[in-house]
């Protein structure tokens, strides 16, 4: 019995041990699956990785065409005049040369300049041309002081007894105006401008194709035009070319005219019928006594420009302004524009003297006023345009 006992334990012990073995078995093999999941969660952020990877790359090349076309920015400058163009049609710039000349207080020239200028051409058909010159933007004093007015009026007084104070005061105050850069006529508008645009498209009034009273050359300035015709003029030329032809206001006159010179005219203390169409007996200063034409001269024919390049400034023809008429500058404006409120706005304002007016009425600050439909055989008028607006 004793073996038998010691069968059944030997046995016994036996089951025991292959039973414990079965389990731990089965737990290595649990053991070994589950490291299987987690390699998949590293394939998993490969793939994620891969997208990143891949826009990578395109915005590379990108950066690389960048340098490349840095040229091209130098391009990009070119637009800028395109919406001129389109608006204004920006005008092609040449440069023209002239004479301009400076006299001495006897009315001798100092040696001639030869000075450029630029200027762009509006066709008006017909193979009828018009030329705008260039006016820099610049600062000047407009008007006279009283040293200049009591000169003027002493001038006057030597021709006519009666001449009024009050007509030289109305040069005063002296102020500084700012004017802008803008274009203005090379010269007088001619007869042949004025009949090629008076067969443009009516915009407010019917224009005369020849209103002129001196019909010797077609190069003459226009007269006989009233403010209102004058206007119509710059408005059928507005219309055909694009450009906001207008004319001139006052301030703008008196810069263009002076051209940077402080003295009575452009060329000096005075003048003399040689360089400017006026009334020579009625001289300025102390000039000699001249030669008296009676009528309008071609436009340049006289052949000397001021500083600017513009001919005729003073005399030939009177010129329209925009202006409303005013008795003084108190309350005027400083920027160059039209002085367009108070005052008479039945008449407008003349300057640069005329053909048949003493050399005192041709100087630069000096002021005259028509009626706005009023004609005369020595007014005219000079257009001008802005720059830019
Ligand atoms: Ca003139």
């Amino acid at each position: 019995m004793a073996i038998t006992q010691r069968v059944t334990i030997i046995l016994l012990f036996i089951a025991a041990a292959t039973w414990l073995a079965w389990p731990r078995d089965h737990r290595v093999g649990a053991q070994v699956y589950r490291p299987t999941p987690s390699p998949k969660p590293k394939p998993a952020p490969t793939p994620a990785r891969r997208p990143v990877v891949k826009p990578a790359p395109t915005p590379r090349p990108r950066p690389t065409p960048t340098p490349e076309s840095r040229p091209r920015i130098l391009i990009p400058p070119a637009p800028t005049p395109t919406p001129k163009s389109a608006s204004f049609s920006s005008p092609t710039l040449s440069t023209f040369s002239f004479e301009t000349v400076t006299l001495d207080e006897r009315g001798n020239e100092k040696p001639r300049r030869r000075l450029q200028a630029d200027f762009f051409t509006e066709d008006l058909g017909g193979g009828v041309t018009m030329e705008m010159v260039r006016i820099p933007a610049g600062e000047f004093a407009m008007g006279s002081n009283d040293g200049e007015i009591q000169e003027a009026f002493a001038d006057a007084k030597r021709y006519f007894s009666g001449a009024s104070l009050d007509i030289y005061k109305r040069e005063s105050p002296k102020h500084t105006v700012r004017v802008s850069e803008f274009y203005l006529g090379r010269f007088e508008v001619t007869r042949a401008q004025w009949k090629q645009v008076a067969r443009m498209l009516k915009v407010k009034i019917e224009l005369n194709e020849d209103p002129s009273n001196f019909k010797d050359s077609w190069k003459q300035p226009v007269e006989q035009v009233s403010w209102s015709e004058a206007v119509e003029f710059c408005e059928r030329l507005q219309k055909r070319t694009g450009r906001a032809y207008r004319l001139p206001s006052e301030a703008e006159w008196e810069y263009a005219a002076r051209a940077g010179t402080t003295t009575a005219f452009a060329f000096g203390p005075t003048i003399t019928p040689q360089i400017v169409n006026y009334d020579g007996n009625y001289h300025y200063g102390n000039a000699p006594k001249g030669d008296y034409r009676q009528k309008t001269v071609a436009v340049g024919s006289l052949g000397v420009a001021n500083a600017f390049g513009l001919f005729d400034m003073h005399g030939n023809v009177w010129e329209w302004c925009q202006d409303y008429w005013h008795d003084s500058y108190n309350g005027a404006p400083t920027d160059g524009s039209a002085w367009l409120s108070g005052g008479d706005s039945s008449l407008r304002v003349l300057r640069g003297g005329s053909w048949g007016y003493l050399g005192g009425a041709c100087r630069a600050a000096a002021r005259s006023r028509y009626g706005v439909g009023v004609r005369g055989i020595d007014v005219g008028l000079r257009v001008g345009v802005a720059a830019r607006t």
